[in-house]
């Protein structure tokens, strides 16, 4: 049996050959004895598989098999309803492959497993064997293939950049730093001027990649490395076109999970949204809402705080029918040297976040592209142009009106599963007090 013919039919856990006989390779979930016979449910690598072990086998096999032994298991494939994929392995051939030496620290074979956080954190690399964790992990495997189906299929070019970098993009204190060989570096907050660089190469490209913040804060919805999937695009009509590809994309990726994760979206009673065309408001009327809405003066004046982001997608779902709302034109001091303003709006920036369910999954906006505009821009946030001269040749040697978006995995996937907290949604998360396993 080849390695390839050996993985093709893995989505049912199994190998199945036309003879009939079937290989199962995984881990023993759980054994029922029934006198006589025993069921078993192998934990494979994405499913769990309905064996029976008859007890003239088990004589033959010699050990007797335990709860979490990894097993090679052949046998005849049944259909059998009442079994998860619809049929059952009657078994011919038992190989125990290895026999735990420890119990594991987390509930594995129960079917949730309602442990802490913490608990869950701590014993990580055994906790997300659990079918319940596995699954919220596959569901994000679908998001980002979705991502890369959905923009490799709209001329989007996939790119990989540097996180070690010489300056950060985002702005603000919040950037880990390094020594690079006696030079100062940083970890790349954001793959932001890379990706500008690129849509003068490619034209429109996107990274699905690591970046790194140094919160300090330790919150439900920040971490300090996190997955950003990111695009960028050029030859813009404008920033509704960034809009617009993300909700394009938002629609792509919810059918995707429909047709691929049916089975773990069930499991894990998720509810996905329906993406219809996106409301938009602006900033300032978004602060307005608050006020007269809810009759709450909530946050400052540059950003809306996490109360607001509840409170207006709440108005959105109401008022106008839409899980998601994309606020724009945030006052421009607050967004970062590269963001373009509205010359007919002063004083904002052509910039939106997108907000679902409660919280901000994305920031986007134009660029600007002129070269003395944006040396102009620098200086007025206070930044010496000299500090960015490889990126100030994109706009010295020209640039088309472009722009793009951030949008955070482990946020769109907690929103998406209705988890309270992100760390849920990251399988070895990095916080202020985390940094193990
Ligand atoms: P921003 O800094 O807003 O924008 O980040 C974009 C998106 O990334 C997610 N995010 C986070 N997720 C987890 N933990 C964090 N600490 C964290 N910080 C941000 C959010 C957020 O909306 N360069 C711009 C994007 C762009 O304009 O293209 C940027 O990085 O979902």
């Amino acid at each position: 049996m080849s390695y390839i013919e050996g993985r093709k039919p893995w989505s049912e856990g199994a190998t199945h050959r036309e003879d009939g006989t079937s290989t199962v390779e995984g881990f023993i979930h759980r054994i029922r004895d029934m006198g006589g016979f025993s069921f078993l449910v192998v934990r494979t690598g994405r499913a769990m598989v309905q064996c029976v072990l008859e007890e003239s086998v088990k004589e033959k096999s010699g050990r007797q098999l335990e709860t979490g032994d990894t097993v090679r298991l052949e046998g005849v494939r049944v259909p059998e309803t009442r079994a998860a994929g619809g049929f059952e392995i009657r078994i011919s051939h038992v190989e125990i492959l290895s026999r735990p030496s420890a119990q594991p620290q987390v509930p594995l074979t129960r079917r949730k497993m309602d442990i802490s956080i913490d608990v869950n954190l701590d014993n990580r690399p055994i906790s997300l064997r659990h079918p319940h964790e596995r699954a919220i992990f596959i569901i994000q495997e679908a998001l980002v293939q979705a991502f890369r189906l959905f923009l490799s299929g709209n001329g989007f070019t996939e790119v990989h950049t540097p996180k070690i970098q010489a300056a950060g993009a985002e702005g603000g204190a919040n950037i880990f730093k390094l020594d690079y060989f006696g030079h100062p570096a940083f970890l790349g907050q954001s793959p932001q001027l890379y990706k500008q660089m690129m849509v003068g190469v490619f034209g429109r490209v996107f990274e699905v990649a690591p970046v790194f913040r140094a919160e300090k804060h330790n919150t439900t919805r920040h971490l300090n490395e996190y997955i950003s999937m990111d695009f960028e695009m050029g030859f813009l009509h404008g920033m509704q076109d960034i809009m617009e590809t993300e909700t394009a994309y938002l629609r792509f990726a919810m059918q995707y999970l429909k047709e691929k994760c049916a089975a773990e979206l069930a499991l894990l009673g998720a509810v996905l949204p329906e993406v219809g065309a996106i409301p938009v408001m602006k900033f300032k009327d978004a602060k307005k809402t608050v006020v007269e809405y809810f009759g709450k003066k909530l946050g400052g004046h540059g950003d809306l705080d996490p109360e607001e982001e509840v409170l207006l997608c709440e108005y959105a779902k109401k008022e106008l029918g839409s899980e998601f709302i994309f606020i724009t034109h945030y006052p421009s001091p607050r967004r970062p040297f590269y963001a373009m303003d509205d010359p007919e709006d002063p004083g904002y920036a052509f910039s939106f976040d997108l907000l679902f369910r409660g919280l901000e999954i994305t920031t986007g906006g134009q660029r600007i592209h002129d070269h003395a505009m944006q040396v102009g821009k620098m200086q007025e946030h206070g930044i010496d142009p000299a500090e960015f001269k490889d990126y100030l040749q994109i706009h010295a040697c020209g640039m088309p009106p472009h722009g793009g978006l951030g949008l955070g995995l482990e946020r769109l996937t907690q929103q998406i599963l209705g988890y309270k907290n992100i760390r849920q949604a990251s399988l070895f998360p990095r916080d202020l007090k985390r940094m193990l396993p």
